[in-house]
């Protein structure tokens, strides 16, 4: 009987022991949630540095003229891009291929031959640079954009190259 008095008292204490931590409790949650508001803002800055890491990780990437010296010998998939080419080896031919400018989405021509030792002329348009994505080493085939850049291709090959920002298709075939 005195147990059962015991417990009953023990159970009011914890009651009223309850009722405080449940205004303690409120009180802390509402600190809690301001501090983890905090910690919340930093880490987003954090997290946007991170972000500007990997962009500028992916622009360098996309930049890269060629990973080696020696562009690779265009595989047929890329060669398949040119089913004839249009013959620029007279002395007295226009070699300019405008890429992006006549047309928004292509290089024209598209596929030009012209002979070694001969220079090409890109005119590339507004957020049309041109990459080189295969071909010989020499007379490296990259023109920023918004610009006229010639190159002189002194090695005999297919120069495959591309806009990097739309990705369309274009090679100069240099024969001997
Ligand atoms: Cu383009």
């Amino acid at each position: 009987m005195r147990s059962t008095i015991l417990l009953l008292a023990a159970a009011g204490a914890l009651a009223l022991a309850g009722v405080t931590s449940s205004c303690s409790s409120g009180t802390g949650g509402g600190t809690a949630g301001g501090s983890g508001g905090s910690g919340g803002g930093t880490a987003g800055g954090s997290g946007g540095a991170g972000g500007s890491a990997g962009g500028s990780a992916g622009g360098t990437a996309g930049g890269v003229e060629m990973a080696d010296a020696d562009a690779g010998i265009c595989d047929t998939t890329f060669l398949a891009n040119c089913a004839t080419y249009v013959d620029r080896t007279a002395a007295d031919a226009g070699r300019t291929i405008e890429f992006g400018t006549d047309d928004p989405t292509a290089a024209v021509p598209q596929c030009m031959q012209v002979k070694k030792g001969q220079s090409v002329t890109f005119h590339a348009g507004a957020f049309h640079p041109v990459l080189q994505d295969c071909g010989p080493k020499n007379g490296k085939l990259v023109a920023p954009d918004d610009a006229t850049t010639t190159i002189q291709l002194n090695v005999a090959g297919d120069y495959g190259y591309h806009c990097s920002i739309h990705q369309f298709k274009g090679i100069v075939k240099v024969v001997p």
